[in-house]
């Protein structure tokens, strides 16, 4: 049974919370979601009952905390319905995950060796990759998108060859909010031969995902943009892939036996997860799967497209609005806009005037705005527990707002 919207609410304290005497109205889970009550509890319930080191010791609460961990881990794999646990690495966030993949891959790939991502990435999936092209002579091609935001799926096949050994692509912008087709993409560079790496930071959150049925090498993604606690983030890998790589650090945990000499790794996930794990946040980042799959990301996808099938149409009756990626089908709840005649910086200080929290700026994908040749967006981006209501004030404040900018 999916929750009601005002149950959801309740769930969130920090909704309660009033910015300049006015509700807020948090308009910005692409940056960060809020966490609900089960998840915050979830956090002060391990260091009040469970807390001790993994994996160190044999006495009761050091095994209790291990277990409590492994079990978050096999929550993930349910919930992106991985075939092992194993195949779950606990990272920081998407931008640690990415950064693992490239660093462990700089040991096996040879100069001339060939990268294609596109260029709606958010940075993290530009940069860990441009590290390979300026240090070990790889060589980085960018897909182009369609003006209508939808990605070029020719151009991205033509620079898929022999020689790709990872196509790198986000399944949902930040910015765009727009669907990418994934599948298509994989089976592109699987023909090709070349690994696949899913940026997943805004789609986990979203939309229902299946990692076997996308058939992705790698996918990443960050627990606090999904009801989580900052500072953890899931690499996805198949095994196979995983066992054969070189870890990314190097430490205390990830290794089976040592000696002055060398090194044998540990079994997966853990040769991966080097030092003390932040198992804390890890358990609570199982409560947040726990919530999201109680409401279910069919409810969840289904509630965002209804927010922006209202939205869209009334948004674009504001005079001289420009919004980025307008295809709703495939459009989960992140609007980017902008205007001619109005800064976005103006946009954002005035909506939180009214209590409106959006972000502004590029949102850490500048060549995305480049192509639009535009120096930023203002972007609204919804969650579960935003309403149709909010999203009314919204574009209701944002009308008053430009009127007044504009007299
Ligand atoms: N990839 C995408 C598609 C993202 O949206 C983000 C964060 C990241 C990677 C990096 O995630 P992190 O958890 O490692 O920081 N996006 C945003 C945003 O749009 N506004 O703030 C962070």
């Amino acid at each position: 049974m999916v929750k009601r919207i005002d149950q959801i609410r309740k769930d969130f304290p920090i909704l309660e919370v009033e910015i300049n005497g006015k509700p807020l109205v948090y308009l910005d889970n692409t940056a960060t979601s809020q966490r609900p009550v089960q998840v915050i509890d979830a956090i002060a319930e391990f260091y009040k009952k469970y807390n001790a080191n993994i994996h160190r010791a044999l006495h009761t609460l050091s095994n209790v905390a291990t277990e409590l961990y492994e079990n978050a881990h096999m929550k993930v794999q349910k919930f992106i319905n991985a075939k092992d646990w194993r195949e779950i690495i606990f990272t920081r966030n998407t931008t640690e995950s990415i950064n693992l993949v490239s660093h462990s891959l700089s040991y096996t790939l040879k100069p001339g060796d060939e990268i294609v991502t596109t260029i709606s990435e958010h940075h993290s999936n530009i940069l860990p990759w441009q590290m390979l092209r300026d240090h070990f002579g790889i060589v980085l091609k960018y897909a182009r998108i369609n003006q209508d935001g939808s990605l070029d799926l020719n151009h991205l096949s033509e620079l898929t060859t022999e020689k790709t050994r990872v196509v790198a692509v986000n399944q949902v912008s930040n910015v765009l909010g727009l669907i990418n087709p994934v599948k298509e993409i994989v089976r592109i560079a699987h023909e090709k031969g070349s690994l696949v790496l899913i940026d997943a930071a805004q789609s986990a959150p979203h939309i229902r995902l299946d990692v076997q049925d996308i058939d992705a090498d790698f996918l990443a993604f960050s627990g606090h943009k999904m009801l989580g606690p900052t500072g953890i983030g899931v690499l996805y890998g198949k095994k196979e892939l995983l066992d054969s790589m070189e870890p990314f650090l190097r430490g205390g945990d990830m290794i089976r036996k040592v000696t002055l000499e060398n090194a044998l790794w540990n079994e997966l996930p853990w040769k991966f997860e080097a030092g003390t794990s932040n198992f804390a946040d890890g358990y609570a980042f199982g409560a947040a799967i726990d919530y999201l799959s109680e409401v279910g990301l069919d409810w969840i996808e289904e509630h965002e497209k209804e927010i922006v099938n209202f939205l869209i149409p009334k948004l674009l009756e504001i005079d001289g609005i420009h919004i980025l990626g307008t295809r709703y089908e495939d459009k989960i709840g992140v609007i980017s806009f902008f205007f001619d005649d109005i800064s976005p910086e103006t946009i954002g200080f005035l909506l939180n005037e009214d209590g409106i929290a959006v972000r502004t700026g590029c949102h850490c994908a500048q060549p995305l705005h480049e192509f639009y040749g535009i120096r930023g967006t203002a972007r609204a981006s919804f969650y579960l527990y935003n309403t149709v209501e909010e999203a009314e004030f919204f574009v209701d404040r944002l009308s008053s707002i430009v009127r007044k900018v504009r007299s």
